[in-house]
């Protein structure tokens, strides 16, 4: 085995963001960029002598490329196995359940999530460890510190290794395991739901519309919807993962995945649809002429886990991203579990799930998952919502309405601001930051201000503590708008202002959530000036 060692230095911009490297594929295909860091991922866990690997992504521009350069800096590294998705597939569940399954060291996954791929757009980058969560704060620290003083990587020269066909290969001393990259995902989500109940309500007329948006789920949502429970077949659309996403974004919300708000919306809409992400774990939920938000979909999937097998005994506990809504926390209550509120990022809902302290979580940006995994599950939320209605056998927008009417209805909406110039995006939450202490009590467009404080996180578990995580003003009568900025873009900064209020009047529950927010959106303005110092005459994208 030839083992090159290749004299390399920094390369500025190698911090990982909210879930790993993203970048424009551009950067990570120029020279050394790749290799420095995956080198640094390397370093930055100890080595990976002797270890073993998951190894896949969302199969958009330079995933096998890349795959081969990865596959080859592991051989040189000492690694001893690498478990391969076949054609480099693997969802970002599906990998981390193999991490899991097999007991492995980690995985590298390689995606950009719901950001489009292409040559001109992104590509990512991310370490999962031994739990199958991504790396936690105190890793990636490691793993950037590596990037700011590395001085050379090792890689092996030689063919690529053929990764389109199933089946052990080697690579100097390192085995290739090329491995199917459905079939243990389909095996665990056979286990954890009633996949009968499912197929018979799927067997009375029940239609569903799941659009994989030409990205990774297209052939896991196959195989389980339509080849295990009996969906008809045309049921998966955009079913066949391309590099470029069919020129899409493959971001499940309601502007992105149009032609399914559509269809939902038609005069033959399906009775569920349902969409998912570039690695798929994000998902969007949408009854007929009824789209469920994120924070929604988490607290009605909370409140009815117990009709799925795997979480027949009840939940541990729920926990959610900060500037997810509050819906949820009133479903704990009622369960009488805790809640607990985590930074943005999935990363840290590990130490929970690992501690047993939650079963569910989920995050306002179309993220739910269980402790079957340790990432999102895009698929997974379908098959619970699938579950429920099996055994409930009601329209969504109905079980939504009665879910309000029980628990209230929490107004929310996500507006986000984005390619802002950097320094202005931080000079605007700056100025907020100056001026927060000072507003309670006082009143903004004509809302008065009870509290204002920057989230911090004092995890629970390890006692770590993750400060600068939104800035949060909360209104009298249970309105709230969050500022913070993205960590997942890949030019200038995403502001994004999150905005909620609690309705508890059910004759009030059936308004626009625009209408219904106007007076936080107004007073939003007032406090960060956004529009007024952007020039924007509002966000580019509203959720
Ligand atoms: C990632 C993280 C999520 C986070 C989302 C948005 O999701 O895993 O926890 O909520 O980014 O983060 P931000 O607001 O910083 O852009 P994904 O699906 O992109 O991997």
């Amino acid at each position: 085995m030839d083992i090159q060692t290749v004299e390399t230095g920094p390369i500025n911009g190698q911090k990982p963001g909210t879930s790993g490297l993203r970048k424009k594929t551009k950067v990570f295909m120029g020279p050394h960029f790749l290799e420095n860091y995956v080198q640094s991922i390397f370093d930055g866990i100890g080595g990976v002598s002797g270890k073993t690997l998951i190894v896949g992504g969302d199969g958009r521009y330079f995933n096998e490329r890349a795959i081969q350069v990865i596959l080859r800096m592991m051989a040189a590294n000492g690694a001893s196995r690498a478990i391969v998705g076949q054609n480099g597939l693997l969802s970002t569940p599906a990998a981390s359940n193999l991490i899991r399954k097999r007991g492995t060291d980690g995985g590298l996954i390689l995606s950009a999530s719901h950001n489009p791929g292409g040559p001109d757009e992104d590509f990512g980058l991310k370490y999962n460890g031994p739990n199958g969560g991504p790396a936690s704060e105190g890793v990636t620290d490691k793993i950037f510190a590596r990037t700011t003083d590395i001085t050379s990587y090792k890689i092996v020269e030689g063919e690529d290794v053929d990764i389109a066909s199933t089946g052990d290969k080697t690579l100097g001393d390192m085995v290739v395991e090329v491995i199917d990259p459905v079939a243990d995902y389909a095996a665990l989500m056979e286990n954890l739901f009633d996949f009968d109940a499912i197929k018979g309500l799927l067997s009375s007329g029940f239609t569903i519309s799941f659009d994989a948006m030409h990205a990774v789920t297209g052939p896991y949502a196959k195989a389980i919807l339509e080849h295990r429970l009996g969906a008809a077949e045309g049921s998966v659309v955009n079913a066949t993962p391309s590099p470029d996403f069919g020129g899409g974004h493959p971001d499940p919300n309601p502007i992105w995945a149009k032609e399914l708000m559509d269809r939902m919306h038609g005069p033959d809409a399906p009775d569920f649809g349902a969409a998912s992400d570039g690695d798929g774990d994000r998902n969007m939920i949408v009854g007929k002429g009824c789209y469920v938000t994120p924070s929604d979909s988490l607290a009605v999937l909370a409140a009815n886990a117990t009709l799925a097998p795997a979480y027949r005994d009840g939940l541990k506990g729920i926990a959610r991203s900060m500037p997810t809504s509050a819906a949820v926390d009133r479903v704990a209550e009622k369960l009488g579990i805790d809640c607990y509120e985590t930074p943005t990022g999935w990363k840290f809902f590990g130490n929970l799930l690992d501690a047993g302290r939650a079963t569910i979580c989920g995050e306002e940006s179309a993220g739910t998952g269980s402790d079957h995994v340790r990432e999102k599950d895009g698929l997974w939320a379908v098959l619970l919502w699938l579950n429920i209605l099996a055994q409930k056998r009601q329209p969504v927008a109905q079980l939504i309405a009665d879910h309000w009417t029980q628990f209230g209805r929490n107004y929310y909406s996500r507006h986000d601001y984005e390619a802002v110039e950097s320094d202005l995006a931080n000079r605007l939450m700056d100025d907020m930051r100056t001026k927060m202490s000072d507003l309670p009590g006082t009143e903004v467009a004509g809302l008065k201000v009870e509290a204002a404080d920057e989230f911090s996180y004092n995890d629970p578990v390890d006692g770590s503590v993750s400060k600068n995580q939104g800035l949060r003003f909360y209104f009298e009568g249970g309105g709230r708008v969050v500022f913070r900025l993205s960590g997942t873009g890949t030019e200038g900064a995403t502001i994004r202002v999150y905005i909620e209020r609690l309705e508890l009047d059910p004759s009030a529950m059936q308004q626009d959530a625009q209408e219904a927010l106007a007076p936080i959106i107004k007073a939003a303005e007032t406090l960060s000036r956004i529009r007024a110092e952007t020039g924007r005459s509002g966000p580019d994208v509203v959720t």
